[in-house]
């Protein structure tokens, strides 16, 4: 599969990333925390921009969800809920998993709206349940019926749970830009769910904006919304990572469930994607020199003052 892992060196919102170090590796914490933090506000900073961050779970999700399309002023949204399940979809690549509930929709379904994908993707008017009975009932969808999730290619081991879409101009596969992004997930109860955002230098290098985490709710069956605005249109293409593991894996011949979600996993789905409508892309200036030697240079020294005494 072609998903992107996300870089290493990118921001967080949450420090629920690392939630599951040790004491004793703080100060490598709080290093990463604040080297992602300097190298992110000086991309914002170069590029004009400071990012908003609506995010909520369970009935804040929806407020979320409902001020960021506000913010966005409608733009283009994906429910998911036009996708025919039985063979009869208007793109005819979408392909047929099971039978009236399961499907693989095509990279290019959703060019209407702006949105190309890096891969085929699942689509199921019955919250997966048949893909995977073990959680029959537990991902309710925020737009009946349908949701939306990655599915792993391979069918074994279920580590693909990514979903990348770039941005074209609508009705096109001309890239294009956003200045937001947000989607609505169910069923993210730990760390580890998120989107990262990426734009281009003017040479076309792929540049992380900032990974940011999903707020994870309380039950397996809560929503929860996750958007970043932008001041221009910057983002050329977004990854999010749904959940621990992929909730099934189709070769191409045979269909595996992962099963249950068991402790130390998390299952989730994804449901409304909304985004500001893709436009010309604005490119992400390179810092400037100077400008990246005070952002290490505050680094260093906040981190001097945080670090515990030996
Ligand atoms: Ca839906
Ligand atoms: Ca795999
Ligand atoms: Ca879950």
């Amino acid at each position: 599969m072609s998903a992107i892992a996300p870089s290493a060196a990118s921001c967080t919102s949450s420090s629920d990333r690392f939630s599951g170090r040790s004491a004793s590796r703080r100060p490598a914490r709080w290093r990463r925390q604040l080297l992602g933090a300097a190298l992110a506000a000086t991309a914002a900073a170069s590029a004009g921009a400071s990012p908003l961050l609506f995010s909520g779970t369970g009935a804040a999700a929806t407020t979320a969800f409902d001020a960021f399309r506000g913010a966005i002023g409608g733009g283009s949204r994906i429910t998911w809920d036009g996708v025919r399940l039985d063979g009869s979809d208007v793109n005819p690549a979408t392909q047929v998993l099971i039978p009236g509930s399961t499907v693989a929709i095509p990279e290019n379904r959703f060019t209407a709206a702006g949105a190309l994908f890096a891969d085929p993707y699942a689509v199921a008017g019955d919250g997966f349940a048949a893909a995977n009975p073990a959680t029959a009932g537990q991902f309710p969808a925020f737009t009946p019926g349908n949701t939306f999730v990655m599915f792993d290619t391979d069918g074994s081991d279920f580590d693909d749970r990514f979903i990348e879409q770039s941005f074209v101009l609508p009705g096109t596969t001309t890239a294009a830009g956003t200045r937001g992004f947000g989607a609505i997930f169910v069923g993210v109860e730990q760390a580890g769910s998120s989107i990262e955002y990426f734009g281009r230098n003017a040479l076309g290098e792929r540049i992380s904006l900032g990974q940011f985490a999903v707020e994870a709710g309380s039950g397996p069956s809560d929503t929860q919304f996750l958007g970043v605005l932008f001041d221009a249109a910057i983002v050329a293409d977004v990854v999010l990572t749904v959940g621990t593991h992929a909730l099934f894996g189709f070769d191409g011949t045979t269909l595996r469930s992962f099963g249950a979600q068991t402790p130390g996993t998390d299952l989730a789905v994804t449901d409304d994607f909304v985004f500001a409508r893709p436009e010309a892309l604005v490119t992400v200036p390179e810092p400037p020199p100077l400008a990246l030697g005070f952002a290490a240079l505050g680094a260093a020294l906040t981190l001097r003052r945080l670090r515990p005494a030996d």
